[in-house]
């Protein structure tokens, strides 16, 4: 999505900021969802260069006009064979230079090193992450858009599962339906577990088809102007056992509870124990072995991180998943994903499809 320049000047002057207090004098920026945060521009061979006084942006000729239209702030810089990148940088080294470690290939790490002699390097990693943590309200907006196709989808699919009909026929109809409904893409592969593949947490969609008595699982979301939704629903088909209700409704009570626990100014790890200690409360323990839930943004799986290990705490205008499931090998799966905005004394839940158990 592309924002207004005052938007865009406001990130970069964030980045800025975290960067000098790293004592970083030029930030190279390469994590795609970072560069398209900071600039808006998307293009398959681009850099972010920050200086305490200058913005640049680098892109060859096949980018070039369309990075000097954009209103954003940055100064362009055409790269060519003759001018890569690396000239740029030597020509532009700072004392401190931040790189992103989690992004930047070996490669270009070995040839910045042997041809910019960079005098010190560290980790920028998180620098933008850090920002992104919080969304804007059009950052919330265009997530609440991309989990409104992801409902509508979710009550279309219902009218499709039947006997007979296979998990990818289910994945395909669902993102034929999401593209047809706005999404620019899906944002990430579906997962559509069935029967004893529900045990599975990611099972990739399989041409198994459906029988009475299964469990279907399906996770799957929208990416509406950059920006991603994700949700997961159980349905049965038919005889569901006592055992599969009973589970089901374990899961489905952990995830109401980790749900109201959530606001500001809880630790990501106190929700997720909530959800985990219920769950083994009621025998299933070692069958939930996932954390709580995620950040959703620009990734699909961002910052914060909601698990037993997490030092992330909650705060508003995060927009997280609760998802606590329980796998059981051989038999059948149950998760129940909600994707929701942190607000200081609670959450706004975006998947607003119904999560009681439905039979089909
Ligand atoms: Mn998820």
């Amino acid at each position: 999505m592309i924002m207004n320049k005052d938007t865009y000047i406001a990130r970069i002057n964030k980045a800025k900021k975290l960067a000098e207090d790293k004592n970083i004098d030029g930030l190279w920026i390469t994590k795609p969802e970072n560069k398209y945060y900071l600039s808006g521009f998307e293009s398959s061979n681009f850099f972010i260069y920050l200086t305490k006084e200058r913005n640049y942006l680098l892109t060859d000729f096949r980018y070039i006009e369309l990075a000097r239209s954009l209103e954003t702030g940055f100064e362009t810089v055409m790269l060519t064979n003759q001018y890569t990148a690396l000239d740029f940088l030597r020509e532009n080294c700072p004392g401190t230079l931040g790189i992103e470690y989690k992004s930047i290939t070996f490669d270009f790490y070995n040839d910045m090193m042997e041809k910019v002699k960079p005098g010190n390097i560290v980790s920028a990693d998180q620098i933008i992450e850090s920002i992104r943590i919080i969304k804007e309200k059009q950052e919330i907006d265009a997530v609440k858009s991309a989990a409104e196709i992801a409902n509508l989808a979710f009550v279309h699919i219902l009218d499709f599962i039947k006997p007979g009909v296979t998990e990818r026929d289910i994945a395909l109809e669902l993102e034929f339906f999401m593209r047809h409904k706005g999404a620019d893409a899906l944002a990430f592969d579906t997962i559509a577990a069935s029967g004893e593949r529900g045990s599975l947490p990611h099972a990739v969609p399989s041409s198994r088809a459906l029988k009475n008595g299964d469990f279907v699982t399906l996770d799957f979301g929208a990416k509406w102007n950059g920006y991603c939704s994700d949700m997961t629903r159980t349905v049965g088909l038919g005889a569901i056992s006592a055992e599969q209700k009973n589970v089901y409704r374990i899961v489905l009570e952990a995830q109401k509870a980790a749900s109201a626990v959530i606001a500001a100014n809880v630790s990501a790890s106190v929700a997720d124990s909530v959800a985990r200690e219920m769950i083994s409360g009621a025998g299933y323990g070692e069958y939930f072995g996932h954390g709580l839930g995620h950040g959703v943004g620009l990734e699909i799986h961002e910052a914060p991180t909601l698990n037993a290990l997490s030092k992330d705490v909650l705060k508003t205008d995060m927009t997280v998943t609760i998802e606590p499931g329980i796998y059981i090998p051989g038999k059948f799966g149950v998760r129940i994903e909600d994707l929701a905005v942190v607000t200081d004394n609670g959450i706004i839940s975006l998947s607003t499809v119904d999560k009681e158990l439905i039979i089909i």
